[in-house]
């Protein structure tokens, strides 16, 4: 697979098809279904017991509450901002499991529901803890239902970032609704993923940094830029790490035009202009053709370009003429996404 990018050349996007996709509005109610494995790695049924469903009050089980609550934060968020009913924009119930295995230190997302450890108390707290954790989980879903981003190289690390991102910027919105979306806001934040649950010991630290990607945690490698993108065949290419460039970009825009723009924006590319073999160069195509679709030619457009010529993807802007109305029918792919490589040991020793 080829995993280095030609910065110099000028990306051109050629749309999968020009038939639009049709949007389904946000109708109905989404329904929630929250598991405690109990410790098993293979729970009864799947899933272990319903212990939490809908609208019943909170059970007291903190790793428990936390799943179900932050999930509902995360679907209100791409309805009241987005305009999506649930993970598949047909109201798909959510489905979380808890308390899997022994001291797990990961969550994953299946094709079908989120599952969280609970951390070895050490490197992690229980993970559904974070709702940029839940955040990024749920968003694999999104993508799998929407844009398809294969799992490998370059468009897995696409998409790992489109859920670090969407991850942090529902954070956002849950911390600062009134103020969600000015650029002082944006500004304002931090801007780190997993820190709500990360090395409980350890104040400051975080998963991932999109501000300063490398800079996380002690054992930290993310790139900020192309010049420093890793070459790997570990972590499916580098998944995880290579993730650090495209995020650093979202960071950038987010604190030029806010980050409910750079939030609607990354959704559009993703909902309409990305293809599951997407590069790093075809995702700045995407973004840029979206910012354009969303605000015109303008200084969203011109913000989104910016950046990821900034963090060395493209040399130069394409012409926007030739990605606005680029329409995509997205394809569902059944790849699943974890929050970490599945090796995975923790921060420290990895
Ligand atoms: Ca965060
Ligand atoms: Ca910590
Ligand atoms: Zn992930």
């Amino acid at each position: 697979m080829q995993l280095a990018i030609n910065a110099g050349s000028m990306p051109v996007y050629t749309p999968q098809s020009t038939t639009p996709r049709e949007a389904t509005p946000g109708t109905g109610t989404v329904g929630y279904s929250t598991y405690d494995a109990k410790q098993s790695t293979s729970p009864k049924g799947g899933l272990g017991d319903l212990v939490r469903k809908d609208d019943q009050a909170a059970t007291g089980d903190k790793a428990v509450d936390a799943a179900h609550d932050n999930a509902k934060i995360v679907v209100d968020f791409y309805k009241q901002v987005l305009g999506r009913n649930s993970i598949d924009d047909k109201g798909m119930e959510i489905k979380s499991v808890v308390h899997y295995g022994r001291a797990y230190n990961n969550a994953y997302w299946d094709g079908s529901k989120m599952t969280y450890g609970d951390g070895d108390g050490k490197f992690f707290a229980p993970l559904s803890q974070g709702l940029d954790v839940v955040g990024h989980e749920m968003t694999h879903g999104v993508t799998e239902h929407t844009s398809g981003l294969a799992y490998r190289g370059q468009s897995g690390a696409l998409n790992e970032s489109w859920s670090d991102v969407m991850g942090e910027i529902i954070e956002q919105w849950s911390e600062n609704r009134s103020g969600f979306g000015s650029v002082d806001a944006a500004k304002g934040a931090d801007w780190l993923v997993g820190e709500d649950v990360m090395t409980p010991g350890v104040a400051g630290d975080a998963l991932r940094s999109l501000k300063a990607p490398g800079t996380a945690y002690s054992g930290d490698t993310q790139p900020a830029d192309m010049a420093h993108y890793k070459n790997t065949s570990s972590d499916n290419g580098g998944v995880h790490t290579n993730s650090g460039i495209p995020n650093h970009a979202a960071y950038v825009i987010g604190t030029t035009i806010g980050s409910e723009k750079l939030a609607k924006i990354w959704y559009t590319a993703e909902t309409s202009y990305l293809k599951s073999n997407a590069s790093f160069s075809d995702a700045a195509a995407a973004t840029i053709a979206a910012a354009t679709k969303l605000f015109g030619a303008g200084a969203e457009a011109q913000a989104v370009a910016d950046a990821w010529k900034g963090v060395g993807v493209i040399a130069s802007a394409p012409p926007a003429e030739i990605l606005v109305h680029a329409a995509y029918v997205p394809q569902h792919i059944n790849y699943g996404g974890t929050m970490f490589p599945s090796d995975y040991r923790g921060p420290v020793t990895a």
